[in-house]
Parts: structure tokens; sequence; C-alpha cells
């Protein structure tokens, strides 16, 4: 996150960290991705993030990747689910979006804590200028290698008329993309972010509106960050995930 503070335990508990698995290692995984936990064996990402040659597992209720933590949750993926539009282009992706399913223990996905907790579906549209959050171990300003800390920051919602101008994106936006940040530039998400969660609020229940995608670069004036827009993916989501429980 490029203009981030750091977040709080407990603050983003539907932030997944999304990982692979190192070349030849049984034990290590390196960070590639966010995601959002939506059900306790289903996590949301980005298509991008997804290179199904590759293992993942999926890491719940972390703040400091590179520290002990006794709130984590690690979960091997049984699944990868990516849409079957979603394109990469030089300027753009389409459809980026995808499902990881989390593998029970003991009968079970991930268990709800303090630290861990479920992301709504959105079922309506928010507001052009709108205060959502977003948050990630992605780039910052400081550093293109990311943040062990995960940070967050607030983003505007911005208008699909402004985002598809000339000035910001003209046409590699589609309608089921949206722009957020501010037009000033300063502060994003960036590279490493992907997949994680813009989340909206509405009475208190925190919905996942948005899918860190694309951008040119992070922070430029005129360049915010483009978003997956969710609420176009819900019955996706409620197709795929209705076929295997919880
Ligand atoms: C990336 O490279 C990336 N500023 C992610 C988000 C943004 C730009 C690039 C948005 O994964």
């Amino acid at each position: 996150i490029y203009g981030g503070i750091k977040a709080l335990p407990g603050g983003q508990p539907w932030q997944a960290s999304v990982q692979v698995r190192a070349k030849g290692s049984t034990m290590h995984f390196r960070h590639v991705c966010g995601g959002t936990l939506i059900k306790p064996c289903w996590v949301l990402t980005a298509g991008h993030c997804i290179d199904n040659t590759k293992d993942f597992q999926v890491v719940l209720g972390t703040i400091d990747l590179a520290k002990p933590e006794t709130s984590r949750q690690t979960l091997e993926v049984v699944q990868t689910i990516v849409h079957e539009q979603y394109r990469a282009t030089p300027e753009s992706v389409y459809n980026d979006i995808a499902l990881l399913r989390l593998k029970a223990k003991n009968g079970k996905c991930a268990e709800e804590s303090q630290f861990v907790k479920t992301a709504c579906l959105p079922a309506v549209d928010f507001h052009d200028g709108t205060e959502c959050s977003i948050s990630g171990w992605g780039a910052t300003s400081e550093s293109q290698h990311g943040s062990s800390q995960l940070l967050d920051a607030d983003v505007l919602l911005i208008s699909q008329d402004v985002c598809s101008s000339i000035r910001v994106y003209g046409k590699d936006i589609d309608n089921n993309m949206f722009c957020a940040g501010y037009l000033e530039g300063g502060v994003d998400s960036c590279q490493g972010d992907s997949g994680g969660p813009l989340t909206c609020v509405e009475n208190q229940v925190h919905y996942i509106y948005g899918i860190v995608s694309w951008g040119d670069k992070c922070g430029l004036k005129n360049k915010p960050g483009v978003y997956t827009r969710v609420t176009n993916f819900v019955d996706w989501i409620n197709r795929k995930t209705a076929t295997a429980g919880v």
C-alpha cells in the first residue's frame, strides 16, 4: 500500500495472504497476493494471482508476515477457480477474479476469532465519493519489495465517467472495473496488494466491494487504482461456492 499506515491487529480480519510454494521446498511459501475471506472455506482473490502450476496456501489472522503470531491460521488451498472470462492484455485485465477453496482440518477451515472474520458480499452499489478501505503487504512509497507489516489506507470511489476519461484510463476500463483513490495521487494500492480487499462499510457491516486489480504504477496523479467490481460477480461467486458447503 502506497501512502498507507500500519493496520491495527484485528482491524482487517478478512485479509488473507495468498502464498505460493517456493520451488522444490516442502516448507517454504512466499506471499504473492492478497485475498479476502468470504466464507470459512473460501478466499476471493484476483485471477491474475493464480498460476495453476503452483501450490498455494492462505494465511489468515496475520499482521506481520516476518514474525511468529499466535493469531495466525495457515490453510492449504485444495482448489483454484479463475473466472472463465478472465483475460489480461498489455493494456488491461478483464474479469480479474478467482476463488480459492481452503482445506478443512478437523472438519473446519477458517475458525472465526478476533483476528479472523469473513467480509460480506455486497448487495448494492456504493456511491461515488464513498470512503472505503484498502489493505495489503504490497509495495510502499519506501519499498518496492513491500511491507512485512500489513498496511491500510482510505480511498474514495471514483465515478466511471472520470475513470474512463481520456486523462485517466480511457477505453481500458469496462463496467466490471472501477477506480478508487485520489486523482492528485499519493495513496494507492500497489504491486503485492493485488487480489486483496477494498471494503466499504454500511450500517457497521463490511462489504468486499473491490479486488485490487491493476493500475499505472502506484500513487501517480490521474492514475488511481483499478479494482474488480465485485457486485457484478456475486452470482458467479455464489454459484461457484455453493457446491462445497461453508
Ligand atoms: C500490480 O502490479 C499493481 N496502483 C497493483 C495495483 C496497482 C498497480 C499495480 C494500482 O500488481
